[in-house]
């Protein structure tokens, strides 16, 4: 669609334009829902809030709807490939490439993350017995630092400026001889705002679960989620700032005119190495939450303790440890070389064995114990079977010469969704239904849940397992088409039907949340007859928990004291907690972050010097002050 701008005319893509009038729509409805139920004050204070249920709630809300944004991506790429040599309505200019890099760059980074952080941040301080994370107003610049990422990202596409180098951002196409346009600054910058927040929040799990665990709940009693939670914190730790670094150079090149990863001195392979050495600890990053997740859900619907306890936590840090030893089996084809080559294909088998042993320490919790098929159950079930395919083709991918012939190929798409969606998004999901009294005291309908299962499970399946044959037959990722005579016609179309099916489950999803909202009823402190202490506490919980502090003398604390018949042992003599303040702080360090972003993105140093000193001046102000003085002076919550 070509539109007259200023004299010029300035070509926009219908799609652009199909959802500007599509969000100007929705905003004008929701500002008026929002103005007629008189919503502002419950806004106003989320907005402020630094309490970890809350800004749980809001990564997951935000979650979910990025989750829809990259979802439709994705329908349109299988609609796109549906059949040989279509040509989609929404098929302008390069737009394939800027569905397959936004769809994967959202899933990853503003879908699965947020998603298991908002989770982390609902379930981790319940399950260990403290009252907020240890740093709740950094806890909040973290979530609006992600949102802030998320929505710079989104913009691009707004101001038809997508990023279209892959997830992955591989120089030279990345850099701004071979794409010289603003979107990967989009990248760029969307990536290291929302990244500085994840880095934020390791920091804040990994202080929580040391300092604030209930009196006796040594590391040893602690349950499988905040262990996962913790291990994964160590690995963003870790990679995450080798990430900041790549884009930092990568910024450098696009804007400056440095060299790092083209020309004579700089080489493209240096910026796989810096991607993977944080891309290949990313995908533990996703899995191990969501291994946490099933191992509570596993336990608690067979009615017993997880089965091989210290062995379920050293395998997950020794997958943590491995997964910075394999980045190189992502460039098999590069040209490292025999030696490296074997030496990452070996590291990257290896990881097969600890995975190997949680798989059948799931089993053997399930072995003898009493199940039910819950939604929740459900979801952990589905996952072990679709999780092993995606490992099983994982090892095939890691014998080096063979994946000389897969690389690139819809063998790698199809290997990737079975684990990431297989871990990740099961995970999630099962976490969602599990812990959904936790946020708003309602139990998700259980019927709906179960269609939502089965649908999504399908559907996945459909849509994943023939791309191993396409990928096998030689069709390469990442291109928009194929021809008659390549026999992937069949295929490709099962895929599509697929990913429909897939979305129409999601529907299925809007729909219960609400039906519960509008008739589900209240549930008590412990509608699932759970094990460990988050069932204690109020549904939804409560800014104060734990008043008085339970004293844990065993794993599965609560579990156990409903056997025996007995009260949790309590204390009121337990080491000062965190106190959740309101603040409008954080929410502008993220404002000025972001204008400083835009800034930068557009060249306009005036506005990124602005933006600059707007974060710097809030996080001095931030320094010399404190929330929570007023609290010292009533004496209140100061425990
Ligand atoms: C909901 C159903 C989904 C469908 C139908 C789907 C479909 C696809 C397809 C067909 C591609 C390959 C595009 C190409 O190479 O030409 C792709 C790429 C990708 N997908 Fe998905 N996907 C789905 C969900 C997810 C989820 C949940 C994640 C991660 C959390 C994810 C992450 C990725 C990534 C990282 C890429 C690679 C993008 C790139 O090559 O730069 N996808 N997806
Ligand atoms: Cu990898």
């Amino acid at each position: 669609m070509t539109i007259p701008f200023f004299k010029d005319t300035m070509f926009v893509p219908s799609d652009v334009v199909a959802a500007w009038v599509l969000t100007i729509i929705l905003g004008i409805f929701m500002a008026i829902y929002v103005w007629r139920k008189q919503k502002i004050p419950l806004l106003w204070s989320y907005l402020r809030t630094t309490n970890h249920r809350k800004i749980g709630t809001m990564y997951v809300l935000f979650g979910v709807l990025f989750f829809l944004r990259a979802g439709i991506d994705a329908l349109l790429i299988r609609l796109q490939l549906a059949s040989p040599h279509a040509e989609f309505w929404v098929f302008q200019q390069d737009k394939y490439n800027e569905l397959f890099t936004t769809h994967g760059t959202m899933m990853i980074f503003f879908v699965a993350m947020p998603l298991l952080i908002g989770l982390m941040n609902i379930a981790v301080p319940l399950q260990i017995g403290a009252r907020d994370l240890a740093f709740p107003f950094l806890n909040a610049v973290s979530f609006w630092l992600f949102l802030a990422g998320a929505i710079l990202f989104n913009m691009s596409f707004f101001l038809n400026s997508a990023p279209n180098a892959g997830w992955t951002g591989y120089a030279p196409l990345s850099t701004d001889t071979f794409t010289p346009s603003v979107g990967n600054d989009y990248y760029v910058f969307s990536l290291q705002v929302s990244g500085l927040g994840t880095i934020f929040t390791a920091i804040n799990m990994i202080v929580t679960i040391i300092r604030h665990r209930a009196p006796g709940m040594k590391l040893t009693r602690m349950p499988l989620f905040p262990w996962s939670a913790l291990i994964t914190s160590f690995l963003i730790l870790i990679a995450f700032p080798v990430l900041s670094m790549g884009l930092y150079l990568l910024m450098f090149d696009r804007l400056f005119g440095t060299g790092f990863f083209s020309g004579e001195v700089g080489s493209p392979v240096f910026w796989q190495h810096l991607f993977w050495i944080f891309g290949h600890p990313e995908v533990y990053i996703l899995a191990l939450p969501a291994f946490g997740i099933f191992s509570d859900i596993i336990s608690a619907f067979s009615k017993k303790r997880i089965f091989g306890y210290p062995a379920m936590v050293l395998s997950l840090a020794l997958i943590g440890f491995l997964g910075f030893m394999v980045w190189a089996h992502h460039m098999f084809t590069v040209g490292l070389g025999p030696m490296a080559n074997t030496f990452f294909a070996i590291t990257t088998m290896l990881i097969a064995v600890p995975t190997g042993i949680k798989i059948f320490n799931w089993l053997f919790t399930m072995r003898g114990g009493v199940i039910r098929i819950t939604t929740p159950m459900l979801f952990s079930l589905g996952f072990i079977p679709t999780f092993v395919m995606g490992g099983v083709t994982g090892v095939m991918l890691s014998v080096a010469a063979a994946d000389f012939q897969y690389h690139d190929t819809h063998f790698v798409v199809a290997h990737f969704h079975y684990t990431i969606i297989g871990s990740t998004i099961l995970g999630i999901f099962a976490g969602l239904y599990y812990w959904y009294p936790k946020i708003t005291g309602k139990v998700l309908d259980e019927t709906l849940g179960k269609w939502h299962f089965w649908l999504f499970l399908i559907g996945f399946h459909m849509t994943f397992l023939p791309m191993h044959i396409t990928g096998l037959q030689g069709m390469p990722r990442r291109v928009y088409t194929y021809g008659y005579g390549d026999s992937l016609f069949a295929l490709n179309l099962t895929s599509t039907i697929g990913a429909f099916i897939m979305g129409s489950s999601m529907l299925i999803v809007g729909w219960n949340v609400y039906k519960t909202h509008k008739y589900g009823e209240k549930v008590g402190n412990d509608p699932w007859d759970g094990r460990t202490l988050e069932w204690t506490v109020k549904s939804p919980s409560e800014e104060h928990t734990f008043e008085p502090m339970p004293v844990v003398k065993e794993m599965d604390p609560f579990w156990y004291a409903k056997v025996e018949g007995r009260k949790l042992e309590t204390t009121t003599d337990v080491r000062p907690g965190p106190i959740p303040v309101e603040s409008i702080k954080p929410i502008l360090i993220a404002v000025s972050m972001s204008l400083m972003s835009i800034g930068m993105i557009y060249s306009w140093y005036w506005l990124a010097i602005l933006g600059g000193l707007g974060t710097l001046g809030l996080f001095v102000i931030r320094s010399v002050t404190d929330e929570r003085k007023k609290d010292y002076a009533e004496g209140g919550g100061v425990q």
